[in-house]
């Protein structure tokens, strides 16, 4: 890889010596690296990324979406008067691309940004606070961007309703015969399905605005400060796009909120954080709540249901066709995944009273 790296290096034009690396193992999508590079005694850090083009259809368009998003939000920060190395810097060519084709893969090279730290899991309540607060942000510096500049880099990406009708579709094609074994999930889904499609009919009927919106907001998507544990910049852009704002809440609460891993085998292990819950919607709120109407608040918390149900659904749509969209990291992964996800949708179920309370309780506004 070594070499691989020297080679990507001098076609993005990097000073120095590829002298170390290490393989990212967060997101289980593209390919990931932490590379070292040592010009004249000096090292500097940067990020290799291969992306998975069996996912990303068009990484060029991505890389363009990544480029007008990153820089509207630097222009904002320097009026600010904010740094602009809170948003991500990429490396470009010597033709200008912040991409690089080649046979065996679409690459692309960032800046690391200097002592920052991700989080896999997080029970520091302030940290929680700092993630809601960096997302509800990020989508604060979008608010006035031009939507129908970004392109869909997954069409449908969280469009729920459709995901379900896809997946029952591949429940009844069967590829590779493991339907019967899961009969169990599927009938939890049905069951479940038309609430999950409540987002689905709310946009339908133009009580709910689409935002732009990160899509994809687990809390190791957030860069901490390494010192003061402040959460510095949002990263993983490729699926920035419009949708609703409960999207993010809704994702981030499912990740960071769970007191497991979202593959955790044993589910016993597995509950939601109503501390962790709190801190990370006070964050979120506090940089985005004045902007969202009623009916916005009032879907927070079945956002966070959607989010959970949707990935069980994703997840398991993947095993059932032969997973080849996540990574996996044993035969069974995804489905192990599911039961993890629609366990914690039981748990979210129960809670979405509760949830309401607290985002009452926050805004002000009455459920
Ligand atoms: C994928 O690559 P990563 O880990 O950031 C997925 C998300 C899922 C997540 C589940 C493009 O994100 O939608 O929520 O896995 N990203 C894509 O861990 O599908
Ligand atoms: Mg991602």
């Amino acid at each position: 890889m070594k070499q691989k790296f020297s080679e990507l290096a001098r076609i993005f034009c990097l000073s120095g010596d590829v002298t170390d690396y290490e393989v990212i193992r967060n997101g289980n999508i593209n390919a990931t690296y932490d590379v070292i590079m040592t010009n004249e005694g000096k090292a500097r850090r940067f990020v290799f990324q291969k992306i998975n083009i069996f996912v990303f259809k068009n990484p060029k368009r991505i890389m363009k979406n990544i480029e007008k998003i990153t820089s509207h939000i630097a222009d904002k920060l320097e009026m600010q008067g904010e740094s602009r190395d809170r948003v991500l810097h990429f490396a470009h060519t010597s033709d200008g691309k912040n991409y690089y084709i080649e046979e065996q893969g679409f690459w692309r090279v960032s800046e690391f940004v200097p002592n920052t730290v991700t989080h896999n899991s997080c029970d520091d309540l302030a940290l929680l606070r700092s993630a809601g607060e960096a997302f509800g942000n990020f989508q604060t510096m979008l608010s006035d961007f031009d939507a129908t500049a970004l392109y869909e880099t997954i069409p449908g990406f969280h469009d729920t309703r459709s995901r379900i009708a896809v997946f029952l579709r591949h429940v009844n094609e069967d590829p590779c015969g493991r339907a019967d074994e899961v009969k169990e999930e599927i009938a939890r889904i049905r069951a479940y399905r038309s609430l999950a499609c409540r987002l689905n009919e709310l946009i339908d009927s133009k009580e709910l605005p689409l935002r732009v919106t990160h899509n994809d907001t687990k809390i190791n998507n957030v860069l901490f400060d390494k010192d003061t544990g402040e959460a510095k910049t949002v990263i993983d852009l490729d699926t920035v796009m419009p949708g609703l704002v409960a999207y993010d809440f809704g994702d981030a609460i499912r990740f960071a909120a769970n007191t497991a891993p979202e593959d955790e085998p044993d589910l016993s292990r597995v509950s939601l954080d109503m501390e962790r819950f709190r801190a990370f919607a006070e964050g979120f709120l506090s940089a985005l709540g004045g902007a969202l109407t009623p009916t916005e608040i009032k879907t927070l918390s079945l956002g966070v249901f959607t989010m959970t149900l949707e990935l069980a659904v994703r997840f398991l749509d993947d095993y059932i066709t032969g997973d080849q969209y996540f990574k996996t990291l044993y035969r069974g992964h995804n489905l192990v995944r599911t039961r993890c996800q629609l366990y914690l949708a039981d748990i979210i179920y129960d809670k979405l009273g509760e949830m309401n309370k607290i985002i009452a309780d926050l805004t002000g506004v009455t459920f």
